[in-house]
């Protein structure tokens, strides 16, 4: 596999180690394992990286309030979210810690190569101005609102709603401002490099209003990278974090086999929150650095729950392991990406959840699957039947299947347009239905036996494919799908949806197990 496609390289934003995950957390680790998946299974060679980002004032406030040091602190944290890797069965090919050596290699690298190739973009200067330790972002007068902060308090407010603090002292400076021109150049040149285009459309918008130097050391704490050369500052957390990137293949050694393979990435995933680090921060340094640019920036929506933004003091944060928990993991797997339209605010709600698991999951393919194969399992002598010579109803599910689901499906997946892939595979999943109830296999038995086997082959083949192309979003069911049909393990990607590798008749299979268990609606909702 992956002979003759190209690498391909994801990533997820990596998460502050300051709380534990929550469920906007594994909606981008879901969203970006997809991704990956569909990417595996239509023969790419993919580098999947995710994981934590350690550094800066936010996490040592953190540290200090549960009288921990920073690495210990770092250390118990950043276990949770590699155990959520793990929960919600994430096929990262790594998981960067900011806090490993090679990850302080590169930063410092990164440094060096901005003053080596653009001497004057790093100059040693005065900050005084706004800073949110929350956001770890510096903010212009302009725009701050006045309010009252969580804890009641009144004070002046960054955009996200996180209170600021007046900041005075020595600091590098990074010469953003020389890169107004080159940015909004390289965005004209590169529609496609921001995504969705309302927020591309944000980011050049702020361009265009003047870009300010900003600050990238600080030194009135320590947690973080020192500055090479200059140990009394560390790194602006930011271009340390947004370093990762390039740690997770190898930079400094840009001539190394993963750097070559998977430099410039070809999707960053993250929140709509960070657009700015990411889409003016990270190019300009990259720029500045002389090294290439990603070739695409997708920024999701926020998860609420019930409507409402999910915040601690609201009380409505939902931990990732619960909602497994209550509806399984492939299940929620399937909720976030079926409900989520592409770059949009979700909504979860479990009433709403309850609804989509069983009609589409335990109604639709589950039932599908299930009254196939003991059918076949009854009736057939356990052994996927013969099928003898088609009809037009016959032909029409096969061929939908073999030559007219892959295609607009991977279509969709190229934008992370899951909802509509799934719309689209869900086409499928529901004219086999219909095509059951139409054939109505269960009166065949006795009525034409032979035509029944026909029937059950069209069906377990169509159920062969629909297995295939759901496993990056359901993969352990899908997997269970095709275990089921005895389909070998090396025959389960996307180029063996075709006829050429249909069923093989006469396969014996054992007694079918249930896939998708239809939720009780009032047990569920208590
Ligand atoms: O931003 N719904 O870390 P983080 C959806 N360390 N996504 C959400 C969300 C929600 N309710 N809440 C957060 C950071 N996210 C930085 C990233 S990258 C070099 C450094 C997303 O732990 C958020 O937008 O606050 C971000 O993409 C990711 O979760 C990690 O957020």
């Amino acid at each position: 596999m992956g002979a003759n496609k190209q690498p391909f390289y994801i990533t997820t934003a990596i998460s502050y180690v300051n709380g534990s995950p929550h469920l906007g957390h594994a909606y981008e680790q879901i969203l970006t394992d997809v991704m990956a998946r569909f990417k595996r299974l239509d023969g790419h060679d993919v580098m999947f990286l995710t994981g934590t980002d350690e550094h800066g004032q936010k996490v040592a406030k953190t540290a200090e309030k549960n009288g921990m040091a920073p690495k210990d602190f770092c250390d118990q944290v950043a276990q949770e979210f590699i155990a959520m890797t793990d929960q919600l069965n994430i096929s990262n090919d790594d998981f960067i810690r900011t806090t490993e050596e090679r990850h302080y290699k590169a930063s410092q690298a990164i440094w060096n190569a901005i003053k080596e190739n653009n001497p004057d973009d790093i100059y040693l200067g005065k900050y005084e101005g706004w800073y949110s330790v929350r956001d770890e972002g510096y903010f212009a007068e302009s725009e701050l609102t006045e309010g009252v902060d969580a804890d009641g308090n009144k004070h002046k407010l960054a955009p996200s709603g996180a209170p600021v603090e007046w900041v005075e002292e020595e600091s590098y400076f990074f010469r953003l401002s020389a890169y107004t021109d080159k940015l909004l150049d390289f965005f004209a040149a590169n529609p496609d490099f921001i995504e969705p285009e309302s927020r591309r459309n944000e980011i050049i918008s702020f361009v265009k209003s003047g870009l300010q130097d900003i600050s990238i050391s600080r030194t009135n704490f320590t947690w973080g990278v020192p500055v090479p050369g200059d140990e009394r500052h560390v790194m602006y957390v930011w271009l340390d974090a947004l370093t990762n990137y390039i740690t997770g293949i190898g930079y400094p050694e840009t001539g190394g086999e993963a750097y070559k393979k998977f430099w410039p990435a070809d999707y960053h995933v993250i929140g709509k929150d960070i657009i700015r680090f990411h889409c003016i921060y990270w190019p300009a340094f990259l720029m500045a650095a002389n090294l290439q640019l990603p070739k695409k920036i997708f920024a999701h929506g926020f998860i609420n729950v019930d409507g409402a933004k999910m915040s601690k003091s609201v009380g409505n944060v939902i931990a990732p392991q619960d909602l497994i928990d209550t509806y399984g993991l492939d299940q929620t797997r399937y909720l976030l990406m079926r409900e989520v339209s592409h770059g949009n605010d979700g909504n979860f709600s479990h009433e709403h959840a309850i609804t989509r698991i069983n009609s589409d999951l335990a109604n639709g393919l589950g039932n599908l699957v299930q009254r196939t194969l003991s059918m076949i399992h009854k009736n057939c002598d356990a052994q996927i039947p013969s099928p003898n010579e088609l009809n037009d109803d016959d032909k029409k599910l096969l061929d939908h299947a073999h030559n007219r689901l892959v295609k607009p499906v991977i279509e969709e997946v190229d934008q992370m347009r899951f909802n509509r892939a799934l719309e689209n595979i869900w086409r499928l999943v529901n004219d086999a239905n219909a095509y059951v109830d139409a054939q109505a296999p269960w009166a065949l038995k006795k009525e034409d036996p032979e035509r029944m086997k026909t029937v059950l082959y069209v069906l377990a083949e169509t159920i062969r494919v629909l297995g295939i192309i759901t496993q990056a979003v359901t993969p352990s069911s899908s997997s269970k799908m095709l275990d089921q049909l005895k389909i070998d393990a090396d025959k389960r990607d996307f180029s063996f949806i075709n006829s050429e590798h249909q069923l093989q008749p006469e396969t014996a299979i054992d007694k079918p197990q249930g896939i998708f268990p239809r939720l009780d609606t009032a047990e569920k909702a208590a």
